[in-house]
């Protein structure tokens, strides 16, 4: 985390305040206290008196033309306190050559602008609008604590697999739960597949189940966060409470509805609710929700506004940091690592671009993985991870899109027999087999791939792979073990 650096820069702690308009008492009232001397230059005597009970405020007469500057000027910033332009502009012809003069005037903030000036403070409609919108959040937090206040079993549900968005939204509305002395169950209604959902409720360590059914009937207050009833099959939960950022799917019948198809993620609604309550995020939760907002919108890549980011700057520095990279950085299934060195043991290489056919594998994500880290290799731009999957062959393509378009590639060479695609950095082919023996995915690989190349050189490359198809498979695995 950045520490504040001492700078000779943007250390002023002293502002001079030239004027006589009704903004010199607020902005000095603004000022004060701070630790800032304050300098005040007008030519009205009512002002003088009322600045007499601040500290650290020191007031000079000026002639009322303000025609001359006042012979013991400090530097900047200024803030000049007068309605008319004529006088402002005035004052700034015997200013020093700075940038810091702001203008406070009751004038209009567009003309202040126009004019050149900086304006102080937000104006007032802005303050406005933001103080409407903090309201209807409390009103929004208020309505929850008032439903779960006196509830016996109040139970929060995620559905099916729970993503971290979900596991984010659901800690973040317990958070408000348990603030009234309500002590919510946390349940989702599917398993958790994903290694790195484990990990994240290995984490937190908190008691969220999957639920049970005599659960459901025994909740008197049930709330949905990240889904709606609408998402269930059969038999959809009553909720009294449903918070989500999917679009509505159909009309929403429970007492207290939060839904916002803008936002990138319902951990983003729940972080609102937090700060605007004031309530205090410890590690965990921050950890949580922070990790909700960055995968619901690819690191604030995908479906992004503009709640989102602010969100996601409120609980940045509250979040542990070293677990979310051990999440980040666990991504590849232990029982790969034999697959995926096989892979790199059978590559072939043709000028920038590596080729892998990995024969018969169980999932694409094997492909995706060697893929992607082939890529680092020194004088590869492209990388081509070929296997069959059930009845299908499918291509994973990664380039760099430097000089290259992978997408297009992978829609030139497949298009025709498959479904391809992608952009400049990532390409992928699916192309249906009707029941064919891996050996003739080999051919259809490389015919389709090297449409232009030379009879001779493609058979080699066809006899290369189809050797390492009738080769030895991935190496047994050694495991060391504690027994
Ligand atoms: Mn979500």
């Amino acid at each position: 985390m950045a520490r504040r650096r001492a700078s000779t820069f943007g250390s002023t702690r002293l502002l001079t305040i030239i004027g006589n308009n009704s903004q010199v008492v607020p902005t000095v009232g603004l000022l004060v206290g701070g630790n800032i001397s304050v300098v005040v230059y007008t030519d009205d005597t009512h002002i003088e008196e009322a600045l007499a009970p601040y500290t650290g405020v020191s007031v000079f007469p000026i002639d009322s033309s303000y025609a001359e500057p006042p012979p013991d000027l400090p530097d900047s910033a200024y803030i000049l306190c007068v309605n008319q332009d004529v006088l402002a502009k005035q004052i700034r012809s015997w200013l020093p050559n700075t940038f810091a003069i702001f203008h406070a005037s009751s004038e209009h903030k567009g003309r202040t602008a126009a004019n050149g000036f900086l304006t102080l403070t937000t104006s007032p409609t802005n303050n406005r609008k933001q103080l409407l919108r903090r309201l209807s959040t409390l009103r929004r937090v208020d309505k929850i604590t008032d439903m779960v206040r006196h509830a016996e079993f109040p139970l929060i549900i995620m559905y099916s697999d729970p993503d971290p968005d979900a596991i984010g939204a659901a800690l973040g509305l317990a958070a408000i739960m348990r603030s009234t002395g309500a002590q919510p169950l946390i349940r989702y209604t599917g398993e958790v597949r994903r290694y790195q959902n484990k990990l994240m409720l290995n984490y937190l360590k908190e008691p969220i189940e999957r639920l049970r059914t005599n659960e459901l009937e025994a909740a008197d207050v049930v709330a949905v966060v990240d889904a709606q009833p609408g998402f269930w099959k059969e038999n959809p939960p009553n909720a009294h409470i449903v918070i989500d950022h999917h679009p509505v799917r159909e009309p929403c019948k429970a007492a207290y509805s939060d839904l916002r198809d803008h936002y990138g993620s319902t951990s983003t609604i729940l972080i609102e609710y937090l700060i605007e309550a004031g309530m205090p995020i410890r590690r965990k939760l921050a950890t949580a929700l922070l990790y909700g907002t960055m995968t619901d919108t690819a690191e604030l890549s995908r479906n992004t506004s503009s709640a989102d980011i602010k969100a996601y700057d409120q609980v940045h520095h509250k979040a542990d940091h070293y677990f979310l990279s051990r999440l980040a950085k666990s991504v590849v299934p232990m029982n790969m690592l034999d697959q995926i060195s096989w892979g790199i043991n059978h590559r072939v290489v043709f000028r920038d671009m590596m080729l892998i056919h990995f024969g018969e594998i169980e999932t694409p994500d094997l492909l995706v993985q060697v893929a992607d880290s082939m890529l680092l290799t020194c004088g590869i731009n492209w990388v081509v991870c070929a296997g069959k999957v059930d009845d299908r062959l499918i291509v994973v393509f990664r380039g760099d899109g430097h000089r290259q378009d992978v997408g297009s590639r992978a829609r030139s060479a497949f298009g025709k027999i498959g479904s391809a695609g992608g952009h400049r950095t990532m390409g992928r082919a699916e192309i249906p087999l009707n029941g064919e023996h891996v050996d003739t995915t080999v051919e259809l690989l490389v015919h389709n791939l090297f449409k232009r190349m030379a009879e001779k050189r493609r058979e080699k490359f066809i006899r290369i792979l189809r050797n390492h198809l009738h080769g030895r498979g991935p190496s047994a695995p050694v495991e060391v073990t504690t027994k």
